[in-house]
């Protein structure tokens, strides 16, 4: 049986990870040059100077995703290129990447979905404080109005920002993401707060300044659980452990996403940070909880949780995830039916349907002596995701998309260029593109609308 008629095919990257070009046509430093630019921050000491040159090489990628079939594509703008110091004047040539970059594709026949934010905050916004300074709320917002001036009369799919927890947890408070930060929980949740209300002013211009339509989200991601068995009481423990917001550290599903969708923070939650709290009014949380349109997700692994002899939330013994199939990170346990309870939690708490706005396999793919790049593992990875978006689907849960991350290999952070993720494996030293066989085989399920895939 195929996927519901509507169900979007898509395939996603990020500005920083993939275009180089980092001090080009007047593009400023952001965070993440500054960062990767340290010794002993980046595997080996990779940055994203060139990456996959995907700002001069824009048109071939563009290419590869018609021969796809792709039917849309996540992308994200760069800040520092739009306003190289962060705020005022935009940069023209900055915007006219992108002008012609959503020009191509909307003549390839690849919808773009827009990110405005994966990570690479102007450096400069960064030295007066960054999220911490209350201020990102209207550097985020002048920010957000210059690109729906100029994109909005063509994308009508937005998010705001790609993955708070991480920005906040791994940026901010455990120092291993730019701007590599130790700060105490209490200056974080400050951040994370702003980060919201930013989120809020950025939906606030999207509307007003894109012509027509437009659908609008924040691209989010958790600690997946999985309840242990079908049992109620396994299921009821998995979710209350999934929106348990109590948990310190910036991994709380429900601190983040309760106020967008409420206008309240977790009631829990309040009270076991009391001590930690910023000061927070009622015109915040107006600003925050302005209506979004549809969840985005990026859910890549999970963590079996049982009920324990009290009912209480217990996880299973095996770490951070299931079994011990893995890709080449540590983190990325093999969790086919993670996206399942991800769906399903989450709709039923929020109540809007839900896109999976990354999932992927990363490996140490290489070009064989046949010219091609064989990729069993990561086809069996998409085969058994995908398995479970299905039955999530079969069940009733509004899943609307798939977005495979990524469309190319690229700069995977504080891991370099080690990992590589693409359906499309490129070699850094001559950017040469080689469609995985992942690529044909994605490109199949594509044209048969998900047809011939088997439940799992
Ligand atoms: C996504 O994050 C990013 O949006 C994307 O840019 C990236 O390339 C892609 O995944 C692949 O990594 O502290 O133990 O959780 C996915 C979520 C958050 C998972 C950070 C790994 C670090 C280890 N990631 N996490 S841990």
């Amino acid at each position: 049986m195929p996927f519901p008629k509507n169900f979007t095919w898509g395939a996603a990257a990020a500005a920083y990870q993939i275009e180089g070009a980092a001090a080009e046509d007047g593009r400023g430093p952001s965070v993440w040059d500054v960062f990767s630019h340290q010794p002993g921050k980046v595997f080996e000491g990779h940055n994203g100077d060139v990456a996959c040159d995907h700002y001069h090489r824009w048109r071939e990628d563009v290419g590869l995703m018609k021969q796809l079939g792709l039917q849309a594509y996540r992308m994200s703008v760069a800040w520092p290129r739009i306003q190289p110091l962060g705020t005022g004047k935009p940069n023209a040539k900055g915007l006219a990447f992108y002008d012609k970059l959503i020009d191509g594709l909307l003549e390839a026949g690849v919808t773009p979905w827009v990110t405005l934010f994966h990570w690479d905050l102007p450096q400069a916004l960064q030295e007066r404080g960054g999220f911490v300074n209350r201020d990102i709320v209207e550097w985020f917002g002048d920010y957000a109005e210059i690109v729906a001036a100029k994109l909005g009369d063509r994308v009508k799919h937005w998010m705001t920002f790609n993955e708070p927890p991480v920005i906040m947890g791994l940026g901010y408070h455990e120092g291993l993401f730019a701007p590599g930060l130790k700060l105490s929980f209490g200056e974080c949740l400050k951040g994370a707060h702003h980060l919201l209300m930013a989120h809020g002013r950025g939906v606030q211009a999207l509307r007003a300044g894109c012509a027509g339509k437009v659908k609008i989200s924040i691209a989010h991601t958790g600690r997946e659980r999985i309840p242990a068995t079908d049992a109620k009481r396994d299921i009821e423990a998995a979710r209350a452990d999934y929106f348990s917001s109590t948990e310190r550290g910036m991994w709380n599903l429900a601190w983040w996403m309760d106020p967008i969708m409420t206008g309240k923070y977790p009631a829990d939650g309040l009270k076991a940070f009391e001590k930690d709290l910023p000061a927070i009014t009622a015109s915040d949380m107006k600003l925050i909880s302005q209506k979004v349109d549809f969840l985005a997700y990026n859910c890549y692994s999970g963590w079996q949780v049982r009920a324990d002899a009290k009912g209480k939330p217990e996880k299973l013994p095996g770490g951070w995830g299931i079994g011990n199939a893995r890709g080449t990170l540590p983190w990325l346990n093999i969790a086919p039916m993670a996206p399942y309870w991800a769906a399903r939690f989450q709709t039923e708490r929020y109540g809007l349907p839900l896109v999976f706005s990354e999932n992927g396999l990363c490996n140490t793919d290489f070009v064989h002596l046949d010219g091609a790049v064989h990729d069993p593992q990561r086809i069996d990875f998409m085969a058994r995701y995908l398995g479970g978006i299905k039955k999530a689907i079969d069940d009733g849960v509004p899943v609307d998309g798939y977005f495979y991350w990524s469309i190319l290999d690229n700069f995977e952070w504080m891991e370099g260029y080690k990992d590589r993720f693409g359906l499309v494996h490129v070699d850094y030293q001559t950017q040469k593109r080689t469609p995985k066989d992942s690529f044909a085989w994605y490109r199949d399920v594509i044209r048969t609308n998900g047809a011939g895939l088997g439940a799992i």
